[in-house]
């Protein structure tokens, strides 16, 4: 198949998916065709089969927000119409969806351009439900030939908050196990605890910190904070008013996250809302036990006391003493992290998540 991506190419879940799918897709043998505005992290555009195709925005005086949907929806019909596409595949509804939809009505006398749409969460939970976007959002998914959802947790959600009738296909999110895979001989020698998000306020990086602060007690654990955004700074001055600054590596945004995480034993994504929780997924997958909480889709993915850990939000007393008991009994972390590998490898792999897509995509492009 020929198939058009479009995703948000900087950091995020969202992003990374659409990334790592395309690249799947193309070893598998189809064609895939990034339109987005700059190139996807992790996205090597020198294999076989993958081409990117920039967005380009231009600006003008009268435009005090340049009209992105419009030069994304006119990318979008001329990259279809040019190299054949077979379908558009778009990842975060606003206004990835609504650009597919006019790229296809632009074409429609022409070619047949039926669109995806994969909802990955925020774009739901935040962004849709914002008076300013919840109709165009709700009209986004009624309009999609097909719509996926990350997790059960979200297309629940969306069926409820938005009303829509149209079916909403679960397909999870998945990992290269190859890639994310164990490797003892590069874990840190000290207790390590790490945290990889955009550091957005529904992320509770400062929780991380009091977390690794409670830790510290009885353990001398460090903390790596592997990503950037708008929380950032405060977390970085709350480490120096509870007197662990030093104990803490910020490290910023990072392309092979799998070189850190492994490095790691225990993983803490104490999110106030996660659809999923593709960070928890991948350090499953390098056998970095989880800590998270009990929210949106994170209960699909962690089983409590089995492959990870899972506690209330905010809840920082119970985080620590989960943190802590892993971080000091060796025997509960080997068993935890061994059936945290098998979670990732027998439920959330490409080999048996990708040929879901595959399928999902034959089926809308024979409706
Ligand atoms: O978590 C974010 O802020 C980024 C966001 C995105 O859309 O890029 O992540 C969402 O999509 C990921 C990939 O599908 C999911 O694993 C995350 O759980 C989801 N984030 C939230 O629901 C908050």
């Amino acid at each position: 198949m020929k198939i058009g991506i479009t995703c948000y190419p900087t950091y995020g879940g969202s992003g990374i998916v659409a990334t790592e799918l395309g690249l799947e897709l193309a070893s598998r043998g189809h064609e895939i065709h990034f339109i987005t505005y700059a190139n996807p992290i992790r996205l090597d555009p020198n294999i076989p089969r993958i081409h990117y195709h920039e967005v380009e925005v231009s600006n003008y005086p009268l435009f005090q927000f340049p009209p992105y949907s419009l030069a994304l929806a006119s990318r979008m019909a001329d990259v279809a119409d040019t190299y054949e596409l077979d379908l558009l595949h778009v990842h975060y509804a606003i206004p990835h969806s609504i650009s597919a939809l006019l790229a296809k009505q632009m074409l429609a006398s022409r070619r047949r351009l039926p669109f995806i749409t994969t909802l990955h969460g925020t774009d739901i939970t935040l962004v849709g439900v914002d008076p300013s976007y919840f109709s165009i959002t709700q009209f986004s998914i009624e309009q999609s030939d097909g719509v996926t959802a990350i997790s059960e947790d979200l297309r629940c959600d969306t069926v409820k908050t938005f009303g829509v009738k149209n079916e909403i296909r679960v397909i999870h999110n998945f990992v290269n196990c190859d890639t994310y895979s164990p490797a003892p001989e590069e874990r840190s020698k000290t207790p390590l605890l790490i945290h990889l998000s955009n550091f957005r306020p529904v992320k509770r990086v400062l929780d991380c910190v009091r977390i690794l602060a409670e830790v510290r007690k009885t353990v001398d654990a460090r903390l790596l904070m592997v990503g950037d955004g708008p929380e950032r700074g405060a977390a970085e001055h709350l480490a120096m008013q509870l007197g662990i600054r030093s104990s803490i590596d910020f490290v910023g945004k990072q392309n092979h996250v799998e070189r850190l995480i492994r490095q790691a034993h225990v993983l803490l994504m104490p999110s106030e809302m996660e659809s999923f929780g593709l960070a928890a997924l991948e350090a499953m997958a390098c056998g970095v036990v989880p800590i998270g909480t009990h929210v949106g889709g994170v209960p699909e993915l962690i089983t409590d006391v089995v492959d990870g850990c899972l506690e209330n939000v905010g809840d920082i007393m119970a985080l620590a003493a989960r943190a802590t008991e892993l971080l000091t009994n060796s025997s509960l972390h080997e068993r935890m992290a061994k059936a945290a590998r098998a979670t990732a490898v027998d439920r959330f792999s490409t080999e048996s998540l990708i040929p879901q897509y595959e399928r999902y995509y034959e089926e809308i492009l024979a409706r």
